[in-house]
C-alpha cells in the first residue's frame, strides 16, 4: 500500500488527513512541531502512522528526520503540503513584518524546499502532490494581504508543476477551501473567542471535509489530475468591491 507524507498532522486538516488516509489503509508520516500530538495520534492510529517533529522551516531538522526515515516510510508516493497558518488580520499599513515573513517562510519557502527535495522520488514513484491552497489565492479581503498572497503563489505554483511534471506521471493537485474550522483561526488572532465567534452559526467546512477530498483526489486513476478544486460551506460566499466615497 502507499505511503503518504502530511506536513502539519497536529492539527486541524492534516490530523483529519492522517487519519482518513490511515483509515483507507496507508503507511502515513506525520509531520508538527508539536510532539506530545503527534505521539498521541501514533498511539491512536498504530504501527502504519510514523510521528516526524520537525519545523518545517527549518530545513537541517527537516533533512536528518526525512534522511533517516525507515522503510516503508522511505518509499514517499503521496506528498501532501499542509502545515501552513495565517499570522494577523490587520490592514498591510498596521501589520508586523515579521508575522508576513513567518507566512512567507512557512507557507512558501517550506513548501517548496520539501517539494524540491521530495520530487526525484515522487517522480520515480510516479507519485502525487496535494497543495493546500485557499479561497484567499484567488478572492483578495481586507486583512488578507500576505496570507492570500502566499496561497496565490501555492497555486501558481501546482500549476506550474504540472506543466514540468508533464510526461512523468506525477499528479498535482491545488486544493483552495473556504472557511474550515480548525485552529486556524485561534493561530492567526491568538484569541479562542474570536475563533468561536467566526464559526459561529456558519456551519463551515471540517478538517475531516477536507481530507475525504483529498483521500478522493489521491486514489483517482492514474491518468486523471485535478488541477485545482474549491470549496465553501453552503453558508459563505462572496462580497460586493469595497467602494470608497469621498
Ligand atoms: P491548523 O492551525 O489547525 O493546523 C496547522 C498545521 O500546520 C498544524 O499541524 C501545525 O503544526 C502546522 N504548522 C504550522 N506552522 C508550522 C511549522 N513552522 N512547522 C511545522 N508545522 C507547522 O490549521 P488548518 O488545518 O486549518 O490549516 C492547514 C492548511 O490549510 C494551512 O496551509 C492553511 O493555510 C490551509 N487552509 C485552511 C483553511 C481554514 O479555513 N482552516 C482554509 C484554506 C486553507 P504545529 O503547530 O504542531 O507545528
Ligand atoms: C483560509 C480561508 O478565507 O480565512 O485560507 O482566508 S480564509
Amino acid at each position: 500500500m502507499a505511503t503518504a507524507l502530511i506536513t502539519g498532522a497536529t492539527a486541524g486538516i492534516g490530523e483529519a488527513a492522517a487519519r482518513a488516509f490511515i483509515d483507507a489503509g496507508w503507511h502515513v508520516i506525520g509531520t508538527g512541531r508539536r510532539a506530545d500530538r503527534l505521539d498521541a495520534l501514533a498511539a491512536e492510529l498504530g504501527e502504519r502512522f510514523l510521528p516526524l517533529v520537525f519545523d518545517v522551516r527549518d530545513e537541517a531538522a527537516r533533512d536528518a528526520a526525512l534522511d533517516a526515515l525507515p522503510a516503508p516510510f522511505s518509499a514517499i508516493d503521496l506528498l501532501i503540503n499542509n502545515a501552513g497558518l495565517a499570522l494577523g488580520l490587520e490592514p498591510a499599513q498596521q501589520a508586523s513584518l515579521s508575522n508576513w515573513k513567518t507566512m512567507i517562510d512557512t507557507n512558501i519557502t517550506a513548501l517548496v524546499s520539501i517539494t524540491h527535495k521530495l520530487l526525484p522520488g515522487l517522480i520515480e514513484r510516479k507519485g502525487a502532490i496535494i497543495n493546500l491552497s485557499s479561497v484567499a489565492a484567488t478572492y483578495p479581503y481586507p486583512g488578507g494581504n500576505t496570507y492570500g498572497a502566499t496561497k496565490s503563489f501555492v497555486h501558481q505554483f501546482s500549476l506550474n508543476l504540472r506543466s514540468d511534471l508533464i510526461g512523468t506521471g506525477v499528479r498535482v493537485t491545488s486544493i483552495e477551501p473556504g472557511m474550515v474550522e480548525t485552529e486556524f483561526t485561534l493561530v492567526r488572532s491568538g484569541s479562542q473567542d474570536v475563533s468561536d465567534k467566526v464559526y459561529a452559526g456558519v456551519n463551515p467546512m471540517t478538517g475531516e471535509d477536507i481530507a475525504e477530498t483529498m483521500l478522493w483526489v489521491a486514489t483517482l486513476p492514474p491518468h486523471l489530475n485535478i488541477n485545482k478544486l474549491e470549496l465553501m460551506p453552503v453558508n459563505q460566499a462572496w462580497s460586493p468591491f469595497l467602494v470608497h466615497r469621498e
